[in-house]
């Protein structure tokens, strides 16, 4: 059997990762974890973890450390068997710390996306919240405006996608990055693309991974 594969994927809100995620994911059969998705579960089904998450999120500040690696790493240990990609853990040195005491990692991507080109695609992202469906009302527009393409039902602004929250986002993730991609760097796996468009970045991406992954055989890849 193929060697799993296991790889995180970096950057400030708004920088791609969801998006290249599922390129990814459909690309390589990765199972795409996020975060960020896994926090809004929690949010919904108004767990423990998530009332904390919550609180959090509507400042628009990173959910504390202790809460984020108790949601995620129970989630790996589910994953044993699969290939997988992780987007938006970990955020600070201490989640590095603790999923490197989890797993060893192949490959780190780090998305270095210009502040004014995050600003922009934020602001005009909106989401319909049963799915996780995302739109841009620039670069993927709906076909209708505010109304999700498949089920007809209304779309919505985030919380922490409003201006007010966003710049809070923005500053607080450039504070604790670093140390992160240190980290990475320390181990030599990590992969930095920098650009204002995921469609120039994502063929840098693609080939990295063709490298790295090699057949990803059947009983390895995920049923999305
Ligand atoms: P999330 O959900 O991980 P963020 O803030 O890290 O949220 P976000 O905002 O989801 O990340 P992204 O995934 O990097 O951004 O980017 P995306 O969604 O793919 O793209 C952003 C927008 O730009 C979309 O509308 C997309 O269509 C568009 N776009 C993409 N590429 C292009 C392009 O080339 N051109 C144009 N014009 N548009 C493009 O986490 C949410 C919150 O949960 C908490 C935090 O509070 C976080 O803020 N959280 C954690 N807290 C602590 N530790 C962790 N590990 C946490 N994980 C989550």
């Amino acid at each position: 059997m193929s060697k799993l594969f296991r790889a995180v994927i970096m950057g400030p809100p708004g920088s791609g990762k969801g998006t290249i995620s599922e390129r990814i994911a459909h690309s390589f059969g990765l199972k795409h974890l996020s975060s960020g998705d896994f926090v809004r579960e929690n949010i919904a089904a108004k767990t423990e973890a998530g009332v904390q998450a919550k609180t959090y999120i509507k400042k628009g500040l990173l959910v504390p450390d202790h809460v984020m690696t108790r949601l995620l790493l129970p989630r790996l240990e589910e994953m044993t068997k699969y290939s997988w990609l992780l987007d938006g853990f970990p955020r600070t040195l201490a989640q590095a710390e603790a999923l490197n005491s989890a797993c060893d990692l192949d490959v780190a991507i780090n998305l270095n996306i210009p502040l004014e080109t995050l600003k922009e695609r934020l602001r005009h992202r909106w989401i319909h919240p049963p799915s996780g469906r995302v739109y841009n009302m620039c670069f993927n527009p709906p076909r209708v405006q505010g109304i999700d393409d498949i089920t007809g039902e209304p779309l919505i602004q985030q919380e922490d996608d409003r201006p007010e929250a966003l710049v809070a986002r923005l500053r607080h993730y450039k504070d604790v990055a670093k140390p992160v991609t240190d980290f990475y760097k320390a181990k030599g796996i990590l992969y930095t693309f920098s650009d204002t468009e995921t469609d120039r970045i994502w063929p840098y991406i693609n080939t990295l991974l063709s490298t790295k992954i090699p057949t990803i055989q059947s009983d390895a890849r995920c049923a999305s």
